[in-house]
């Protein structure tokens, strides 16, 4: 079994002051080599992910896969269950547990790469909390795990450090005129004035954030890969909550739930 992660007072205190933190050397070669396995048997395809859990999550749905910007494997542990328990989960788990009680669990996972030259491989600025359904305890930590070293040039993620702690969700608006033409929408950000800090990471590190903390990425302009493994803790009375409205994070799923967005929106 891996030693736990030796998080720091320092970590825990940025963590709380920014909302997101840095991990440096969560996991070593080996255990990246042999996770690395499994991540690129499902990104190729050689296990099978149903549907729309493996999508362009910059929306291009109607191009071959090899022209993907932003290749997404939703829930990698429902479909390779031997992923399950790994070293990644365990350590990740421990650090979970010390950020955010003992009462979690796993929620979701997720694989996000974006393969070399592609400057429209674009996560917009968004608050993970305003996609989900509204429960009583929002508490996450989603880990973001790096199989390539990160920087602006491959689109590495990007912070506005401390923006958990406004008071309210950023606004969202919809990417193109209307939700109907494109999914996804876009927090208010500005880029000017916004402390914006780069996430640059070492293959192995991790890091983790708050689902309150601003966060996005851009494009990939360099000659190299960008993939990273996405692992989110939540307390397992929301968990039990999301399930019991259906909602699991497969983008397979077929229900229509209030999210805090949605409801902000109403408010008008
Ligand atoms: O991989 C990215 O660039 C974005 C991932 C993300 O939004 C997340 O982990 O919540």
């Amino acid at each position: 079994m891996a030693a736990p992660y030796p998080l720091t007072d320092d970590q825990i205190a940025a963590y709380a002051r920014d909302g997101w933190v840095h991990l440096p050397g969560f996991l070593d070669e080996a255990t990246m080599q042999q996770l690395e396995q499994s991540y690129m048997a499902l990104l190729r395809r050689e296990l099978p992910v149903p549907g729309r859990d493996y999508c362009d999550m910059t929306g291009g749905y109607d191009r071959p896969i090899e022209q993907y910007s932003i290749l997404n494997v939703m829930l990698p542990r429902r479909y390779h269950p031997r992923l399950c328990g790994d070293a990644y989960e365990t350590r990740a788990r421990g650090v979970a547990a010390r950020l955010l009680g003992d009462d979690i669990d796993v929620d979701y996972d997720q694989l996000v790469a974006k393969p070399p030259g592609k400057a429209d491989a674009v996560f917009h600025w968004h608050q993970d909390l305003g996609y989900w359904p509204i429960t009583a305890d929002t508490r996450t930590a989603t880990f973001w795990l790096a199989f390539d070293d990160t920087d602006l040039d491959n689109g590495c993620l990007k912070f506005v450090d401390g923006s958990h702690r406004e008071p309210e969700l950023r606004p969202h608006r919809p990417l193109l005129g209307s939700r109907d033409e494109n999914h996804t929408l876009v927090a208010v950000v500005d880029e000017q004035r916004d402390p914006i800090r780069c996430a640059r990471l070492r293959r192995g590190d991790v890091t983790v954030h708050h689902e309150r903390a601003l966060h996005g990425s851009g494009g990939n302009t360099s000659s190299r890969w960008r993939r990273g493994w996405v692992l989110a803790f939540r307390s397992q009375a929301t968990i039990a909550q999301e399930r019991a409205l259906g909602f699991t994070h497969s983008h397979n799923d077929d229900v229509q739930v209030l999210t805090w967005i949605g409801a902000q929106t109403l408010r008008g």
